[in-house]
């Protein structure tokens, strides 16, 4: 039996992950500002890498086909969420990413007996942070009050405890500028810092010009973490975290980090 079926599970702990291939379209995915196309060959190369890193840490990763009609598809954390208790259905807020939840939807109902669709209004899950007392929903350009709250429901209906925040500062999503390095830990830009979101957490601010490292992801033992972030990578080695660095320059040109590219849940069957 696994070591820890028995405690309340830490938010860190997968033993499941479903990606997605990057198709040939994601040189046009979405972006804010214009840094160039991202090359083809660069992202299968960073996607390729954090796939082997997932299952370097422990994690059964299940490989989804490449979608080209939809160039941000290989950044499945944004169209559903996944915990052991089942899976919710988005409705991703940028037009050209809605259908993805349609695209993904067979897969998880193969996966989860529960599967619940959101009702009403959009919401991304990068918007989307679990922590172990509640899930908290940041309100974004993707996520809208009605997505919120109706998320709030669906959380609820398996089992979920949720807060509906606002983030200080203009970014994509909330995990764009926060993830959790542990149970009491959130490594977070210094606006999310200062806005008191997290208060009671230990918090970890990313150092000057490296606000873009927030989006880490710790999987089991260690922590993922952008390769061009190097003074994020020391202080996060000093404080014990055993960190493996991953090239993200590419996926970076189109604002996506290290949670995007996965689901990751703890499945008590495979455990
Ligand atoms: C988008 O704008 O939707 C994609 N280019 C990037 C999505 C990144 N998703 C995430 O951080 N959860």
């Amino acid at each position: 039996m696994c070591q820890w079926t028995s405690a309340k599970l830490e938010v860190f702990r997968f033993n499941r992950a479903i990606v997605r291939q990057p198709a040939r379209s994601v040189a046009s995915g979405l972006r804010a500002h214009d840094r160039g196309d991202p090359a083809y060959h660069g992202i299968r190369a960073e996607h390729d890498a954090y796939v082997a890193a997932l299952r370097s840490a422990g994690v059964a990763v299940t490989e989804l086909p490449a979608l080209e009609d939809f160039p941000d598809s290989m950044f499945v954390e944004d169209p559903a969420l996944v915990f052991p208790e089942g899976a919710i259905l988005l409705r991703p807020g940028a037009p050209s990413r809605a259908a993805e939840a349609i695209e993904i939807a067979p897969f998880l109902r193969g996966l989860f007996e529960m599967v619940i669709d959101l009702p009403a209004g959009f919401a991304d899950g990068g918007d989307v942070l679990v922590t172990p007392q509640e899930v908290v929903i940041g309100l974004s350009a993707r996520t809208d009050h009605p997505g919120a709250e109706a998320l709030a429901t669906c959380l609820a209906q398996l089992g979920r405890q949720s807060r509906i925040v606002e983030a200080p500062e203009k970014m994509l999503h909330l995990k764009t500028a926060c993830s959790m390095l542990d149970d009491e830990t959130v490594l977070c830009t210094p606006g999310l810092a200062a806005s008191g979101i997290f208060k009671g957490f230990r918090q970890i601010v990313t150092p000057e010009d490296e606000e873009a490292a927030a989006n880490a992801l710790r999987v089991n033992d260690v922590v993922l973490a952008g390769a061009g972030f190097p003074r994020t990578i020391e202080r996060l080695g000093s404080l014990g975290y055993a960190v493996m660095p991953l090239e993200t320059s590419e996926i970076g040109k189109i604002d996506a980090g290290l949670s995007c590219m996965s689901l990751r849940w703890w499945d008590p069957a495979s455990g």
